[in-house]
This record gives C-alpha cells, sequence and structure tokens, in this order.
C-alpha cells in the first residue's frame, strides 16, 4: 500500500510550488516512470543509497525504488470545518491521508499576497490548526456516542476506547491535538477508527525566503513543543531548481547558500514521521525492489507487502543486513561467509535487510 503524505496551509503558502518540485525531481532524479493518478498527487520515489549498492554488487537490471505519494491540498481557510471555501472537501482529503507536511509562508515577498494581508507564520499555523481541531473535535464527540452504548454493554475494548475519547474531547476543547493523547493498548485502533485529522503525525515546513535556511523560532519553538519537526525550505527555489540539470542546480545552490536539497531534506524527513524502516528484495541479475515497513513489524508482513500469495505460502526467510551482502560481494559468498540467515515468520525486520521469501505456492 502506498504510503500518502498531504500537503496543507493557508492559500498561497507555497504548497503547490513545493508539490510542482516534488514532482519534477522525482521524475528527474529516479527516472521513475511517473504517474499521475491525479493531477494533484505526485508519485516521489525515496532514493536509497543502499539499495544502489545492492543492486550494483548483485549486477541487478533494474531498480524499483518504494514511492510516497504526495497530495497538493488546496489551501484551508479559517471557517473550513464549517464548509468556508471548500472546507469540507479538503478536510476529506487529509482525512485520507497517513501524514501532513503542513506548508507556512515564512518568506516576506511583498508581490506574494497573504490571505490575511501580513506574513505571521505562527498565526497561520494556529488558523490552520485550529481548523483541524474543530473538524476532529466534532467527529470524537459523535464517535463518543457511539462508543458510548458500545461500553454500557461491557464491551471492553469500547470501555478503554470511551474512555480515551473522553480525553481526546477535552484535548480537543483545549485546542490541542489529538495525538497529544496516547491510544490505549486495549483499544490500539482507537485513533485509526476515529479518523482523526489531528492524530496524524506532522512536519512543519517553513517557506522561507531565498537563501535563507532557517525555521523562523516561533515556528521551531511551536513544533518542538508538540514533538513535532521543522524543516525550512524556499519552495520557489526548489520549483526553479528542479527545472536544472543536476550540475547547474548544484551551481545555483552554492550561489544561493543552499547546501543540501532541502526537497530530499522534506523527503527523508516526511518518512521519518512515519516510523518506516526499509527493506529490499534483490536476486542477481533481476529486479532490485525497496519496500517500506513499520518498524517492529516481522517477516511475514515483509512477505505481505511484496504479495499476498508469498504472504499466504510463507515458509521462511533468507536475510541479511545489505551492508554484509555487499561485503560478501553477493549471495554465494555470503552463504559461504555464514551472513546469510534462515529466519522465521516472527523475525523482527531490521532497516537495510535483505529479503527472500521461501513460500509454497
Ligand atoms: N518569493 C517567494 N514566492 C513564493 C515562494 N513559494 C511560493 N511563492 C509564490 O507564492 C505564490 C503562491 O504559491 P503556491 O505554491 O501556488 O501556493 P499554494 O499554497 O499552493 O496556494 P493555494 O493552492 O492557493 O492554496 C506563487 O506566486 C509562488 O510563486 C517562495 O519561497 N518565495
Ligand atoms: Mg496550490
Amino acid at each position: 500500500m502506498s504510503t500518502r503524505i498531504g500537503i496543507v496551509g493557508m492559500p498561497n503558502a507555497g504548497k503547490s510550488s513545493l508539490f510542482n518540485a516534488l514532482t519534477k525531481a522525482g521524475a528527474e532524479a529516479a527516472n521513475y516512470p511517473f504517474t499521475t493518478i491525479e493531477p494533484n498527487v505526485a508519485v516521489v520515489p525515496v532514493i536509497d543509497e543502499r539499495m544502489e549498492e545492492v543492486a550494483k554488487t548483485l549486477g541487478s537490471s533494474e531498480i524499483v525504488w518504494d514511492t510516497v505519494d504526495f497530495h497538493d491540498i488546496a489551501g484551508l481557510v479559517a471557517g473550513a470545518h464549517q464548509g468556508e471555501g471548500l472546507g469540507n472537501k479538503f478536510l476529506a482529503n487529509i482525512r485520507e491521508t497517513h501524514a501532513i507536511v503542513h506548508v507556512v509562508r515564512a518568506h516576506t515577498d511583498e508581490n506574494v499576497i497573504h490571505p490575511e494581508g501580513r506574513v505571521d507564520p505562527l498565526a497561520d499555523i494556529e488558523t490552520i490548526e485550529t481548523e483541524l481541531v474543530m473538524a476532529d473535535l466534532e467527529a470524537a464527540e459523535r464517535r463518543l456516542e457511539k462508543v458510548g452504548k458500545q461500553a454500557r454493554g461491557g464491551d471492553r475494548v469500547a470501555i478503554a476506547e470511551e474512555r480515551w475519547l473522553g480525553e481526546v474531547v477535552a484535548a480537543l476543547q483545549a485546542g490541542r491535538p489529538a495525538r497529544t493523547v496516547p491510544v490505549p493498548e486495549e483499544a490500539p485502533n482507537a485513533a485509526r477508527d476515529l479518523g482523526s485529522l489531528t492524530s496524524k503525525p506532522v512536519l512543519f515546513v517553513a517557506n522561507v525566503d531565498e537563501g535563507s535556511e532557517e525555521v523562523p523560532a516561533a515556528v521551531a519553538a511551536h513544533a518542538a513543543a508538540q514533538g513535532a519537526r521543522a524543516v525550512a525550505v524556499s519552495s520557489r527555489i526548489e520549483s526553479e531548481l528542479a527545472e536544472l540539470e543536476d550540475e547547474d542546480a548544484a551551481a545555483m545552490r552554492e550561489e544561493l547558500g543552499v547546501s543540501e536539497s532541502g526537497l530530499q531534506r522534506v523527503v527523508r524527513e516526511a518518512f521519518a514521521l512515519l516510523e518506516l524502516i526499509s527493506f529490499f528484495t534483490a536476486g542477481e541479475a533481476t529486479i532490485a525492489q525497496s519496500w517500506h515497513l513499520h518498524r517492529g513489524l516481522t517477516a511475514w508482513h515483509a512477505a505481505g507487502q511484496i504479495h499476498s500469495d508469498i504472504q499466504k505460502g510463507f515458509v521462511r526467510a533468507e536475510v541479511i543486513g545489505w551492508r554484509e551482502l555487499v561485503d560478501a560481494g553477493g549471495y554465494a559468498g555470503a552463504r559461504e561467509r555464514g551472513t546469510l540467515r534462515l529466519e522465521g515468520r516472527d523475525y523482527v525486520m531490521a532497516d537495510g535487510d535483505v529479503i527472500t521469501v521461501k513460500f509454497t505456492p
């Protein structure tokens, strides 16, 4: 299943500029057969140098990259939760994503109109968060009523969920996001079932002036208070750089004093938000492919990512860390060294594992 990240923010914050940069960079960097599912969805490959080394070692014929889908969501305005603007539609779009990239305007270009007529990143963040909180509050109150009935029937999961929902409603009423209330062990699906917007992990992207790489202090402090991360990029520069050849882009970055690709930083941080690990499948002289899995999941889950039939017929897995495979020069060398291990279905996958699942069809 593809990972979906929604780009949200105020109108004119720079969301589409960032989205366009991601789209072009993705098509460019990986020669990825870019598919436009919808005009506002960018399929961005998660480029991984470890995978490139594995593919080189094995003489893989092709690399298929794991991808993240970025959704460009139109600007939210105050009152969206009551249907202001195209409010409800936008909120529904956000509901379908796994994580949120919150773009906030921090550049001071007077030629770009700000909907409120002033540049105040923290106030903008609060406007957006208020809309998300209000939308969640309505949903949480409705769900509390429903789950409350089940809880009165004595259902243990419902009782735990009811208590959690009560705390969530209180947090939202105080203006705090749902993610600040830990999900109880007894009702692990409570947040998913609520479908709350404010329980999704957030990455703040400060859209800063050309040449700056500083996250404004107020934004950094706000992010830190939520346990969220923040990065600074110039959406406009990134979208212009994405148009250039690699060499020209590097020269222009140097001139501007922008060190690393801001886009790569956004993709990497967004991936980190979801607490995912990468694993690889790679045969000799065939396709090498990268995949993702939630941290803590097993070889059996990894098999399911690859194909449901492979999971169903799971017998055992051959697993090796990517570095060990590269050091051994391939599978034959790894077998000789004894670094290729046989693992059962309950083996907890590590970041960078290369796996071959043996299964009965
Ligand atoms: N100077 C400057 N202008 C920018 C930057 N990023 C975006 N802009 C400009 O701001 C305007 C709005 O940018 P968009 O990326 O379309 O903003 P948006 O958030 O998608 O806006 P909506 O879709 O209307 O909500 C455009 O004219 C951009 O060129 C930036 O980093 N610096
Ligand atoms: Mg836009």
